[in-house]
């Protein structure tokens, strides 16, 4: 016989592992900062997710005329063509040409203290490919960008 301390332990412990298994993780919060930096900078998707929601908060000091930020979704052999596109929609589109189907999910682009989020289909993405993620406003893609991957 177990002691009753015992089987109150088990019980934690069966209770830890199923909420380990439930709880894969389909939303991330990331923040965008004035040094051009997303944190975290990657971004696992697990596979089982229906949806996957990013966050996007600015938590700089600038304002969004001089420092927008926002998230664009592409694989990462189509970033340079797409912040080609992006850069041309300019401003008023929110640096996103939305007739660009290599976009897969995108954010709006926000300012100090503001921000955003964007649900996609997990089922958009595949296993194996590299994802990047980068900020399409003007000047910030060369060194604003993270990976995304999708996990098993
Ligand atoms: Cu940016």
């Amino acid at each position: 016989m177990m002691k009753p301390s015992h089987l109150i332990l088990a019980a934690m412990m069966f209770a830890g592992i199923t909420a380990t298994v439930h709880a894969a993780e389909c939303s991330i919060n990331i923040e965008a900062d004035d040094a051009l930096r997303y944190t975290p900078a990657h971004i696992d998707v697990p596979k089982v997710c229906t949806e996957f929601t990013v966050k996007l908060t600015h938590t700089g000091r600038l304002p969004k005329l001089a420092m927008g930020h926002n998230w664009v979704l592409v694989k990462a052999a189509d970033m340079s063509g797409v912040a080609r596109t992006a850069m041309a929609a300019g401003a008023e589109q929110d640096y996103v040409d939305k007739a660009d189907t290599r976009v897969i999910a995108y954010t709006p682009v926000i300012g100090s203290g503001e921000s955003t989020s964007v649900t996609f289909p997990v089922n958009r993405l595949k296993a194996g490919v590299a994802y990047t993620f980068f900020c399409s406003f003007a000047g910030h893609s060369p060194i604003m960008q993270g990976t995304l991957s999708v996990t098993p």
